[in-house]
């Protein structure tokens, strides 16, 4: 990535830690818990005159991967803004390379990171998607289904097959699975379908797994455990429909083990997941160079995460429909002032000046903050 040096490194002079909490407009449920509102941390970096943003993606409990709130809250507070705080970087693989030795904390990280991402192509007056080398100016995008009744979900397929989403991801676990399929599939043979196991199903299922090839799916995403590289090998090299990769996918290496060893044949690229976008970028170019698809996947952001996203979606290898769905879908209001919404399944890129291009609703985060520290050199 040619990443062009400022002229002078830029100093961080203070960061903001909030933590926020939004309702969902719809309780979202996946194999292993039900959400019903956002909480997340908001990371403001200020310097060179302008405020970098950016979303922590870690839930409540360690239900996805290990990391939680109050672990990542914990790590930003007390190691990763005051390494970052009074001093000046030339650019974010400074800031990649200053978190390398500290294991794991991905989200923590990524939040941090991302920050500084948007504050440094603020200072440059780039938008994002320019600083971080992308080649298209709308994405496509998909929407995520989470578990409900069968006569729900089929009245939300209806719903957002007919608003021009370019792919239906569902939600499925043990059980709720191929009768599932076979009602979406009866409706809608054709429609670009995925299921998403979020890691709940085991070898010990491979008859329902097997069953699985005959729906025409797109992939299947993360059916077995989240550290288990090995499990998904076997499995993928007994049916034919790709399997994709969230929640093993922590890291380039993870990611290079996986391709190596046809763990998976599509990878979901998720920039909190994976520490930031320098991480992502890496993962996306090695699944460039071995020409294997990826996406981005989405963890119920609001709009500052979700505007990294779309920028992120800009690189080239995004080649099927990511999870960055209208806004509308999951908040009644969101925290920034523009509107992410889709049209015929296309998210334009926010491009509201430089950065994410997306303006901090700031009266609106102050009502919805449940606590606001300053770190200061
Ligand atoms: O596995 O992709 C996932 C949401 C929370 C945790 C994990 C996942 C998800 C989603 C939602 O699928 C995607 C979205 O942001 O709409
Ligand atoms: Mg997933």
């Amino acid at each position: 990535m040619a990443l062009a040096p400022l002229r002078d490194p830029l100093v961080i002079e203070s960061a903001e830690l909030r933590l926020i909490e939004l309702p969902l407009l719809h309780p979202f449920r996946i194999a292993t818990g039900t959400m019903y509102r956002k909480v997340m941390p908001i990371v403001v970096l200020r310097g060179g005159g302008q405020e970098g943003y950016a979303e922590g993606v870690a839930d409540v409990l360690p239900d996805y991967l290990p990391e939680t709130i109050v672990s990542s809250m914990m790590m930003m507070r007390e190691v990763f803004l005051p390494q970052m705080v009074g001093r000046a970087f030339a650019n974010p693989h400074e800031i990649e390379r200053l978190f390398r030795p500290w294991r794991d904390h991905q989200m923590a990280k990524a939040a941090v990171e991302m920050a500084f991402w948007d504050l440094w192509a603020k200072v440059q007056g780039l938008p994002l998607w320019q600083v971080l080398g992308g080649t298209r100016d709308q994405v496509e995008v998909g929407v995520s289904l989470g578990i409900k009744p069968i006569p729900d979900t089929l009245d939300d397929v209806r719903l957002h097959v007919a608003q021009g989403y370019r792919r239906i991801k569902l939600k499925v676990m043990p059980g709720h699975d191929l009768k599932l399929l076979d009602a979406v599939r009866a409706e809608f043979p054709d429609t670009h379908l995925t299921v998403d196991a979020n890691c709940c199903y085991t070898l010990a299922d491979l008859p329902v797994l097997r069953a699985m090839d005959g729906y025409g799916l797109d992939y299947i995403e993360q059916p077995l455990a989240w550290n288990d590289l090995h499990d998904h090998v076997r499995l993928q090299s007994l049916l034919a429909t790709p399997l994709c990769l969230d929640e093993c996918i922590r890291s380039l290496p993870d990611c290079r083990k996986a391709l190596a060893s046809d763990a998976g044949r599509v990878i979901n690229i998720k920039v909190g997941r994976l520490g930031g976008h320098v991480v992502a970028k890496q993962v996306h170019d090695l699944c460039l160079a071995h020409d294997v698809p990826v996406w981005c996947g989405g963890m119920l952001e609001a709009g500052i995460g979700r505007a990294h996203n779309i920028h992120l979606c800009t690189l080239e290898q995004f080649s099927r429909p990511g999870d960055t769905s209208s806004s509308s879908r999951y908040f009644a209001r969101d925290i920034v002032v523009e509107k992410l919404e889709t049209s015929d399944g296309l998210m334009p890129i926010p491009a509201n000046g430089a950065g994410i291009g997306v303006t901090m609703d700031w009266d609106f985060l102050e009502t919805i903050s449940t606590s606001v520290e300053t770190i200061r050199p």
